[in-house]
């Protein structure tokens, strides 16, 4: 069986540690499509949030606490940059975490796309699956703000880690989206896939901008995998992270009826055949598609790899 995961990073690498464990289970191949919209350029270097929570997440070495981020990290060269007062001084690279950033970065420079560099990266960390990034093109999360008054479009990270999200917000647009093609071995995984699985990543800023790449929508949306999606509200709350601030801006409903609608049914133009609630959701209705209950509450492994057997069920 093969299995694709449309991902984010810190709750979408989370459910990736129970597809992994699933996956071993029942002898199956696992391909995540990662978000590349919060790929950021800070200090020369290029840093890829998600597909770096997801690597360090399932190779066990992420930060547990932080979600992102090494574990053990030091922050010298941060405190040094400092130091120099150099900005941007509100994103903070750590050490180890600044050798990844070197090796993509070098990698990027002599050439290599995103989807090798982040294979040879991966060489290292042996994640068990395989991780692509959305597109090797550009794309970049940028959101339109209200900053002293004055209407500006800043970066994603700039956004949320500087602001924490916390500024008159009114859109986010996939710069680059548009022009985006699917990454080496995107659209070779979607048409080879048993079943497409979207994590219960932000629908906004982590699902949204992998399917703002048209051709990989194109091949999702028409593709023959059923297409079955998790919940990643529980009772109206997003958990952890920054999902309610990101729907409200869109006013769409912060529960997981209001994400599933805007997900949509497959039949009519929408992305699902299936959606996942909680059990506290139960009776969420998104007409069109086949939803079911079942705990989604991530706290162990073996919890999540059971939601994804689930998930399989219902894309049966
Ligand atoms: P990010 O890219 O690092 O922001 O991570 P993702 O977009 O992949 O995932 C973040 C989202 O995961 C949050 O907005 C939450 O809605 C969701 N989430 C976090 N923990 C859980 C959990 O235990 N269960 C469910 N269903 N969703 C969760
Ligand atoms: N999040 C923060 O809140 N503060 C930071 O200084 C920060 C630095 C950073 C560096 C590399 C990296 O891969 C992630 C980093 N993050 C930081 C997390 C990141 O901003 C977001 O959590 C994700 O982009 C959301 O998926
Ligand atoms: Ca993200």
């Amino acid at each position: 069986m093969r299995i694709v995961v449309l991902t984010g990073g810190i709750g979408g690498a989370r459910f990736l540690l129970g597809v992994r464990e699933h996956a071993r289970a029942i002898g199956a191949d696992v391909t995540a499509v990662v978000n590349v919209g919060d790929d950021v350029r800070m200090h020369g270097l290029q840093i890829c949030p998600d597909l770096d929570s997801v690597m360090y997440t399932l190779g066990g070495a992420a930060d547990p606490d932080r979600g992102w981020g090494r574990v053990g990290e030091t922050w010298v060269v941060k405190e040094e940059l400092a130091k120099y007062g150099v900005e941007p001084s509100w994103f903070g690279l750590g050490d180890k975490d600044t050798a990844t950033h070197l090796v993509r970065t070098t990698m990027l420079n002599a050439g290599y796309p995103l989807s090798a560099v982040t294979a040879a990266l991966c060489e290292r960390w042996q994640p068990g699956i395989t991780l692509l990034p959305a597109t090797d093109d550009r794309l970049e999360t940028h959101v339109v703000v209200d900053v002293d008054g004055e209407r500006k479009v800043i970066h994603f990270q700039e956004w949320w880690v500087r602001h924490r999200g916390n500024v008159p917000t009114h859109n986010f647009v996939f710069r680059g989206a548009d022009v985006a093609k699917p990454g080496a071995g995107v659209l070779e995984a979607i048409g080879q896939a048993d079943v497409v699985l979207v994590a219960p990543s932000n629908p906004i800023v982590s699902i949204a901008p992998i399917l703002a790449v048209p051709a990989l929508r194109e091949a999702v949306a028409n593709g023959p995998a059923p297409v079955i999606g998790v919940s990643p509200i529980i009772g109206g709350s997003p958990v952890r992270g920054m999902a309610d601030k990101c729907l409200a801006t869109l006013d769409i409903e912060v529960s997981a009826a209001g994400v599933g609608r805007m997900y949509g049914p497959r039949a009519e133009g929408g992305l699902l055949d299936g959606w996942l609630v909680d059990t506290s959701d139960a009776g969420a209705e998104v007409p069109g598609v086949r939803t079911k209950a079942v705990p989604l509450w991530m706290k162990d492994e073996a919890l999540t790899a059971r939601m994804v057997a689930e998930a399989l069920e219902l894309a049966k």
